[in-house]
């Protein structure tokens, strides 16, 4: 890989060389870019730039706000409102969806992101991160309404992420392949360090939130119970743990080296299909695994197949390597 492609020249290249995305997108990404280098120095400060602890509010879903949590949804929202690129944008952190004010130009596609996701890990300095997700709009010639970000996972034009961990990491994908560009301080700008992506389609490391096990739906528990038997049972291996608690750091572990991530449903609320948000976390992870060649199922079906219904919808998650995923989905299949 030759020296220092930035991400502008990488964007440059696959709007102008590889046609993959026209100039309105390139900028929309960019902008992207730009904010979560933003957040990126407002995470680094920590204590030192009083920015730690909870904000003393609630979002959408009921969770405590984290001071950065608010900072990482502003940052993204006054980054991207005036740049002439996007209609509308909808986060984790906002109830509504946000429609680009009528003082700036519109332009043709939707943003959903989690401004900062792992948050309950800042205050311990564990790795957090922003998923951002990208849709056309539908119609170019009428009022954005909700519905309008209700597109199946398909559908998006890019998706991507980035971590704020030892590295800041931006891993993104716009159809062609999943590329990572890791932050520069002293240059301000983000480099590609890897490109073409590949996750080894066996693993053996799995991450899933061991506390839960005893409210896991069998499938579930039966495919974890084989990885616990080791070399000594069925899968005649022996497999290591991982879970972060943070779906970014995981996410990056797995496109790094492979693996397998699940949230599966559990019984502790049984009308909620899962914890994670399809939209804006479950969506674009799963693009990016599956460009990546993994797999992303919510143990029945793709989950870039899913069509959503609410903007907020939750989804069960098993995504990574993708005959570990294919076994966890068939032993779904089995009951
Ligand atoms: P638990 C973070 O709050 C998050 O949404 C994901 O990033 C992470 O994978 C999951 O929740 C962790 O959930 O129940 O293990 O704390």
């Amino acid at each position: 890989m030759s020296k220092n492609i930035s991400l502008t020249r990488y964007l440059v290249e696959q709007q102008r060389v590889d046609g993959h995305i026209p100039s309105q997108l390139r900028l929309l990404l960019e902008v992207v870019a730009r904010a979560c280098k933003g957040i990126s120095q407002a995470v680094n400060k920590g204590a030192l730039g009083g920015v730690l602890g909870s904000a003393g509010s609630e979002n959408v879903q009921g969770e405590v706000q984290k001071k950065l949590d608010i900072i990482a949804n502003e940052v993204l929202i006054e980054a991207n409102e005036w740049g002439g690129h996007l209609a509308a944008m909808a986060s984790e952190e906002m109830d509504q969806i946000y429609t680009v004010p009528n003082r700036y130009p519109r332009g043709e596609y939707l943003l959903l992101f989690d401004p900062l996701d792992g948050s309950s890990n800042i205050d311990v300095n564990v790795s957090i991160g922003t998923i951002f997700s990208v849709l056309k709009m539908p119609e170019d010639d009428r009022t954005v309404e909700e519905h309008d970000f209700l597109q199946a996972g398909a559908k998006q034009v890019a998706a991507g992420y980035c971590v704020y961990g030892p590295q800041t990491t931006l891993v993104l994908t716009v159809g062609d392949g999943v590329a990572m560009f890791t932050l520069d301080r002293e240059q301000g700008s983000f480099v590609l360090t890897q490109e073409n992506v590949r996750i080894p389609e066996d693993t053996q490391e799995f991450a899933i939130n061991m506390s839960n096990m005893r409210h896991w739906d069998e499938p579930v528990k039966r495919y974890v119970d084989e990885c616990l038997a080791g070399k000594d049972g069925v899968r005649g291996k022996n497999f290591n743990m991982r879970w972060i608690a943070s779906m970014v750091a995981d996410v990056h572990r797995i496109l790094t080296r492979g693996g397998i991530f699940m949230y599966p449903w559990d019984k502790r609320e049984p009308n909620k299909p899962g914890k994670l948000r399809l939209m804006y976390e479950a969506n674009p992870m799963s693009w990016l695994i599956e460009q990546a060649g993994g797999a992303a199922t919510n143990g029945k079906q793709r989950i870039l197949d899913i069509q959503p219904t609410q903007l907020h919808e939750r989804v069960s998650v098993i995504l990574g390597s993708k005959n570990e995923v294919e076994r966890v989905t068939a032993y779904h299949a089995k009951v």
